[in-house]
């Protein structure tokens, strides 16, 4: 690894995986930061941290605190990140990949969003990273141009992202034209059927179904052996007892993208906005849904992340032509 920047640190058990090119999984933070309200923001991220180590791989929540991009974080300090949010949550920043460097000038902290933290992963060498939905193109993005940098650092960073879906408040389809163009492999982990967050199901295919933790690291292996520079995105359904219904969701977030409109809500501020009034509609449904996702996520990341360490020990990746 290139020597890190002075604003970089490792915790001690990320450090010590890495050099010992043990499996390590990435988390973000802005689901705590600005995706969650207190407790359910620290219990998940607690219960994903531990998904990842039941899965036999070293979990790494990375955030920025008081002006360092820390990689692992300590169980007080998710608690102190997770609290400082409910507090004033206006204190912490939602860094998406451009607000990283001000952030860092500035001494701030804040929570880093799918595209920062795959761009710090991929600088301190961790390929594996779980999070809940990602960010995409926006409804009504002809217009307005909203396309979330999730979708550029898919590009971008050699990592694989375990997800459910992009988040449904999202256009989906136009979502799914801007990872083809990006050459982002969209894969199934047990579907056929793109997921959309809350629920199993969207109308729209993947590119291909995976059904093991091994065929994701081989999948994931043969795209980087061709020099391709991004990540791939692995997709899991929600587990089916934390499913909400997509019709009844979907009339919530039509009401919530007209308060949106109604309220002159643009830019980053969007997402978080938008998901806090599907939460709001749903009475807490939607929060617990988002949760067991998230750790059901975390779980498949371990477990990718193990299978694509196995893969490098015999080091004989298998390229199908
Ligand atoms: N997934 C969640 N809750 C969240 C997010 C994802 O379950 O809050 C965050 C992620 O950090 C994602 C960001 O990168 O929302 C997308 O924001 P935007 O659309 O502004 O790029
Ligand atoms: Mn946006």
């Amino acid at each position: 690894m290139k020597p890190l920047p002075a604003f970089m640190q490792l915790a001690a058990p990320v450090r010590d995986a890495l050099a010992r090119a043990r499996p390590v999984v990435a988390l973000e933070s802005t689901i705590i930061t600005h995706g969650m309200p207190w407790p359910v923001n620290f219990e998940t991220a607690r219960a994903a941290e531990h998904a990842v180590r039941e899965a036999g791989a070293t979990p790494a929540t990375i955030a920025l605190l008081d002006g360092m991009i820390r990689v692992g974080l300590t169980e007080a300090e998710l608690e102190g990140l997770a609290q400082a949010a409910a507090q004033d949550a206006t204190a912490l920043r939602k860094c998406s990949v451009r607000d990283l460097a001000p952030a860092l000038i500035q001494t701030d902290s804040g929570g880093t969003t799918v595209a920062a933290t795959m761009r710090i992963a991929a600088r301190v060498g961790i390929a594996w990273f779980a999070t809940g939905g990602i960010g995409g193109v926006h409804r009504g993005a002809q217009d307005s141009f909203d396309q979330s940098a999730d979708l550029l650092e898919l590009a971008r960073s050699p990592v694989g992202v375990i997800c459910a879906g992009p988040k449904a408040i999202l256009d989906l389809g136009l979502t799914l034209e801007v990872l083809e163009t990006q050459g982002v492999p969209v894969l199934g982990y047990g579907t056929d059927e793109l997921p959309a967050f809350w629920s199993r199901s969207s109308g729209f295919p993947v590119d291909a179904r995976l059904d093991s933790p091994a065929a994701i690291a081989a999948t994931a292996a043969a795209h980087w052996s061709l020099g391709a520079p991004g990540g791939l995105l692995i997709t899991q359904p929600v587990p089916a007892e934390h499913e909400l219904p997509a019709r009844e969701v979907e009339v919530y977030i039509q009401r919530a993208l007209r308060q949106a409109a109604d309220a002159g809500v643009t830019g980053k501020a969007v997402t978080p906005y938008l998901l806090e009034r599907v939460l709001e509609a749903t009475g807490g449904a939607c929060l617990r849904s988002n949760q067991a996702l998230m750790v059901a996520n975390a779980r498949l990341a371990g477990e990718a992340a193990v299978a694509y360490g196995a893969l490098g020990a015999a080091s004989t990746v298998q390229i199908p032509c």
